[in-house]
């Protein structure tokens, strides 16, 4: 087999360019089989540089048509064209490159580079896609100004969008017309960006803090006109919130954004010109679940966000990505969570945001991918936009804010900006910022970028009570990692609380400190083991650790039954409070688990279960906490949590010990769960803001136990909130309920549901994806939905909504015990990945943890994925991922 290791690219090789790019003017004449891009780029040798060879990079699919220098054709003597790379040696300090190439943006089915997707013209260039456009020194530390023309059919093409302020248009003749685009702001080629097509726009003139007006657009294909105002609503408040929290201001006077439908990722921040997933952009209550709108404020912001951190200030290389990624996804956590206001409201949000980190990135952490915040090698970059890069990178932007406090954490936003507005720069450069604004040392806070995997941080409690004095002892460990065997301490925020026998806050009183007695500290472990020493408490407390998730770490403390279910009921830290009903519910569950896979009777296998279910009792019926709490503390881990705390991995004893109890709470409370079912419905016009989509979490919460029941009653309940539905959320939820039962109704709401969307995309996306997760469905079941004539693997989000989903989110019919699963598995990463390797190694990565499941299943597995490293024609990104599940270490 291939490891093609000497393919790498390394952190530390990373040199300055030879050339710098002053002005790149583009000229486009679009079409779908033969567009033609001329380009003019001005050079300027770099100071810094080593040699005075220009390099530039091109892409296979690329056609040179022409190259000129300076004005002369070169020679096919003056330049080498070999593996991608066009060079030209001793080229003189200054040139003027003129390449003409030729491409064909339908045959273009990678959607990097420039694509077609129903007929119109979107483009993709991160992270490097601009080479399948032309040659260029396609990497984000050459920054340009960009002029770019657009000449196309009229009639086909009447929109032509690209980056910046729109000089110029007009006709050219013979059918056809033009658009001249300028930016303004000097950017990498990555946020290039050019749209054409028919399109149409809802837009708004917005005021900026400065005075100055904007003007707003989200464009989208006709006919969806009517799906735009929300992501107008989130832009506009994304624009507000960055003026006023982050005094960063939109420096544009136009801001655009677009909707595609044939979309690799969510949405990409090109200068002025977002281009988005028709997912994250398009709702209205009829085709939109409140989760959907909750998912296109954060990523309209997001992307909104990324126009200072990510566009003005950029990466100075890949490795580099959580500079911009993980600050950015900080930025529209925080917005998001601002936007919800209410304190609950916030935790909610925090543990949302948690729940994605422990169900994703952990296992990513723990796993044959395994990689620092700021990687140290890759094959393929595309397979770096992770959720280590994304969510623990956001993490660690996090615990600057929680070290440095909210306004520390500002002065050193403000710092960054001022030094490197402009500029490529680094993850140390924005460390520097916020230590430097602060006057602290934050050197060994650089362990969070250099050393992969997730933390465990040991806690230890002793309490004396003739001194009065409470200890806490915390230790810290992290595993080894592909490629690092031995881990450094890391500098953790350890937030934390402790509480009377009341339930009530303590002050907390370092011992030898009287100056302060807050409620909450933030313990500064740095040392392998540190221990802290509170005095003047009067009877040993109940400590909270860890409050409000301070740190990407798993921390471990012999809490009894009775201290969690304390905490659960008293812990003045929203979190913490929902922490404890996990770790409970975790506790029961695996001991269920345990009891499937020796087939003793559950009944008695998990004794603490029924006082667990009267907490929730009490949770449920709390009216005093917020609908949306209740609904996340309601739920149990998912099966892949679950599945990361077993030494082996037992999906199907798993998931049976989740049903088993799940079943058990909806009998237990039945009548709590109807009366919640009442309680929470939403009357009146569909609103998502935050307390109306937290009552119809909960209710379809409840909703979802009582269709566990699987009764006459409950197929009544769940088919009558079915047919009286009117919007997604309730209709989604009610549909999920009974497709999972054995309901009478069950296929006729299906293919009802079909029926009455079948022109709607995103919502088909929905009816592929429920049923490709539930528990009725097999491998057979997903084979037939793949012939359906509404599938087709070519666009990424209905391949996502059937294949992804049966294989990541459907785990105890995907890991079936005959392999079968997998083979499927196999087929459709080797068909995707003839298609769109970024897409098929996205797939790929579902079989990571194959080493962590029985033997049995793992041996089927890893066949599956010898399977997929032999085929022929694997592309770097699937290679990469597969040859790393494979590797020993
Ligand atoms: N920056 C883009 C990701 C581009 C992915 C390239 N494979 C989206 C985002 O994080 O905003
Ligand atoms: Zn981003």
């Amino acid at each position: 087999m291939r490891t093609d290791t000497t393919l790498a690219i390394r952190r530390s090789d990373y040199t300055e360019p030879n050339y710098l790019v002053e002005t790149v003017e583009l000229g486009f004449d679009l079409d779908p089989t033969d567009t033609r891009v001329a380009a003019r780029l001005t050079l300027r040798h770099n100071p810094d540089g080593r040699a005075n060879d220009i390099v530039l990079v091109g892409d296979d699919s690329l056609e040179l048509v022409q190259l000129r220098m300076n004005g002369k054709p070169l020679s096919r003597r003056a330049y080498r064209l070999a593996d991608n790379e066009l060079r030209i040696p001793n080229a003189p300090e200054e040139a003027v490159l003129e390449i003409e190439t030729a491409l064909k943006p339908e045959a273009n089915t990678s959607l990097m580079g420039l694509y077609v997707s129903n007929g119109n013209f979107f483009t993709q260039c991160e992270a490097e896609g601009f080479r399948k456009i032309t040659f260029f020194p396609d990497r984000p530390d050459v920054m340009a100004k960009y002029k770019v023309m657009l000449r196309a059919n009229r009639e086909q093409y009447p929109v032509l969008l690209s980056n910046g302020n729109l000089i110029e248009e007009g006709d050219l003749g013979d059918g056809r017309h033009y658009a001249l685009w300028e930016d303004p702001f000097r950017k990498p080629s990555y946020l290039f960006a050019l749209v054409a097509g028919k399109l149409v726009c809802q837009e708004e003139r917005c005021a900026l803090a400065d005075g100055r007006e904007a003007l707003l657009q989200v464009w989208v294909e006709e006919g969806n006109l009517d799906k735009t105002q929300h992501a107008m609503e989130s832009l506009k408040n994304s624009i507000r919130w960055d003026e006023e929290r982050f005094g960063l201001e939109l420096d544009l006077d136009r801001f655009m954004i677009v909707a595609v439908g044939d979309f690799n990722m969510g949405a990409m921040e090109n200068k002025g010109l977002n281009i988005f997933n028709t997912k994250y952009v398009l709702a209205n209550p009829r085709i939109a679940t409140d989760s959907d709108y909750a998912n296109i404020e954060a990523v309209v912001g997001h992307e909104y966000f990324h126009n200072w951190t990510g566009n003005r200030v950029t990466c100075r290389d890949w490795f580099q990505l959580s500079l911009k990624e993980g600050l950015t996804v900080f930025r529209d956590q925080e917005f998001s969570a601002d936007m919800v206001g209410t304190d609950s409201g916030r935790a909610v949000k925090r543990i949302d945001d948690v729940r994605v980190l422990r169900q994703a990135q952990f296992p990513e952490d723990a796993g044959p991918m395994a990689h620092p915040v700021r990687p140290d090698s890759y094959l393929e970059i595309n397979n770096f936009y992770t959720v280590t890069i994304y969510e623990k990178g956001s993490e660690v932007v996090r615990m600057y804010q929680t070290l440095l406090g909210r306004e520390g954490f500002r002065k050193g936003m403000d710092l960054y900006f001022e030094r490197h507005d402009g500029q490529a720069v680094t993850c140390d450069d924005f460390r520097a910022a916020m230590a430097d604004a602060n006057g602290r040392d934050l050197t060994q806070f650089e362990r969070w970028y250099s050393q992969a995997g997730t933390p465990r941080v040991r806690a230890e409690t002793r309490y004396d009570d003739a001194s009065r004095i409470y200890e806490i002892t915390l230790s810290q460990s992290c595993p080894p990692t592909p490629g690092q065997k031995t881990k450094l301490p890391f500098h953790i925020p350890v937030k934390i609380g402790l509480l009377d026998a009341q339930g009530r806050d303590l002050p907390l009183v370092f011992e030898g400190d009287l100056s302060e007695a807050p409620t909450t500290r933030v313990l500064e472990l740095t040392e392998a083991s540190q221990t802290f020493r509170f005095t003047g408490i009067f009877g040993e407390p109940v400590p909270s650790l860890l409050r409000d998730f301070s740190a990407p770490v798993i921390l471990e403390y012999d809490y009894s039954d009775d201290d969690l279910a304390f905490l659960m009921a008293h812990d003045s830290d929203p979190f913490n409070r929902w922490e404890a009903g996990q770790r409970l519910a975790t506790r029961h569950l695996l001991a269920l688990t345990r009891a499937v896979q020796e087939s003793r009777p559950l009944e008695e296998a998990a004794p603490g279960v029924a006082t667990f279910i009267e907490s929730l009792r009490a949770i449920l019926n709390d009216t005093t906490l917020d609908a949306a709490f209740r609904e996340v503390a309601l739920t149990l881990p998912s099966e892949g949590v679950l599945a990361e705390e077993m030494d082996v991995i037992d999906p199907q004893a798993i998931h049976a010990a989740r049903q088993y109890l799940r079943r058990m709470l909806a009998r237990t409370l039945r009548n709590d769960l109807v009366a919640a079912c009442n309680l929470n419905a939403t009357t009146g016009a569909y609103s998502p803001d935050a307390a109306s989509a937290g009552k119809r979490g909960l209710k379809n919460v409840a909703l979802l136990y009582l269709a566990e029941l699987d009764d006459t009653d409950s197929h009544a309940m769940t088919q009558a909130q079915y047919d009286r539905a009117d919007n997604m959320t309730d209709r989604i939820a009610a549909l999920m309920g009974l497709v999972n039962s054995s309901a009478p109704g069950k296929a006729d709401a299906l293919e009802r549901f079909y029926t009455e969307f079948e022109g709607e995309a995103l919502v088909i996306d929905k009816w592929f994806s429920l049923q490709a997760s539930a528990r009725t469905t097999h491998v057979p079941d997903v084979r037939r939905l793949m012939k359906h004539e509404a599938f087709n693997l070519k666009n990424p989000n209905r391949a996502r909504s059937l294949i992804f989903s049966f294989c990541n989110a459907n785990p105890a019919r995907f890991h079936a015990p005959d392999g079968s699963g997998y083979e499927y598995w196999a087929e459709q990463v080797i068909a995707l990945n003839a298609i769109n390797p970024q897409v098929a190694a996205r797939l790929a990565r579902t079989m990571d943890r194959w080493r962590k499941y029985d033997r049995l299943l793992a041996q089927l597995m890893k066949k599956a994925l010898q399977r997929v490293a032999e085929a022929p024609k694997l592309s770097k990104d699937v290679l990469e991922v597969v040859t790393k599940a494979l590797a020993d270490n």
